[in-house]
């Protein structure tokens, strides 16, 4: 598992490692969907008692944007959403932060109000959040899930770094997740994918 102040990084990557286009998926993967949705709903260890604990969802402002409206904010996690732009409103229901070290250090602050209603902080994109986060030592994990095949993007996965981290097994997967995932390749719309892990080697 992972606490404040680390945090994971979930994302999916075509084979060129697109992420998007357009300020939307280049896809239409409802597994996908599913599996993002209950990941980073699931707030463990599952017995808590505590009904006001979410996952903190982190995300840019062009990621908020891209939500389709219905499903914004992402319900039953917090949502923050990094921009200098984006004045905060009154009785809204998502957080903003002009940077992203400015919303972490308030999540890692164990006195902030923030910091008490919160169980695990999960990095949702895109290009440029991810960029910023993908070499914090924080950032312990990366749930990817690996599309196999190409599609024409405008914002991509950054690099990651083998020194840095290094696949981990389908029993690590699940026990990060909470519950048990697909193992292997799936396909959905003649597309192929699969969940994966990735694990901060230091
Ligand atoms: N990670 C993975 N694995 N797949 C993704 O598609 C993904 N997308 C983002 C970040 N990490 C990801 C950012 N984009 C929604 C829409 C776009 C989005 C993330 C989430 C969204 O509307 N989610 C709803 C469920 C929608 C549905 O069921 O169709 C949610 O409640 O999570």
């Amino acid at each position: 598992f992972f606490k404040p102040p680390n945090f994971a990084i979930i994302a999916a990557a075509s084979e060129n490692w697109g992420i998007g286009i357009n300020n939307g998926l280049p896809w239409k993967l409802k597994l996908d969907m599913k599996y993002f949705e209950q990941t980073t709903k699931r707030v463990l260890p599952s017995n808590s008692a505590d009904n006001e604990i979410q996952n903190a969802l982190i995300m840019g402002r062009n990621t908020w944007e891209s939500i389709p409206p219905k499903f914004q904010p992402l319900k039953n996690r917090l949502n923050i959403v990094i921009s200098k732009s984006l004045k905060e409103t009154k009785g809204a229901d998502h957080v903003i932060y002009p940077s992203l070290d400015e919303a972490i250090t308030n999540l890692m602050d164990s006195s902030s109000e923030l910091s008490s209603k919160v169980s695990r902080i999960f990095i949702i994109g895109g290009a440029q959040i991810y960029k910023e986060t993908i070499n914090s030592p924080y950032c312990s994990y990366i749930l990817l899930t690996r599309v196999y095949k190409h599609f024409e993007c405008d914002t991509f996965f950054p690099e990651i770094d083998e020194q840095i981290f290094s696949l981990a097994s389908h029993e690590e997967l699940e026990e990060v997740v909470g519950e048990k995932v697909q193992k292997g390749c799936q396909t959905e719309n003649g597309i192929e994918f699969e969940f994966l892990l990735y694990k901060r080697r230091i």
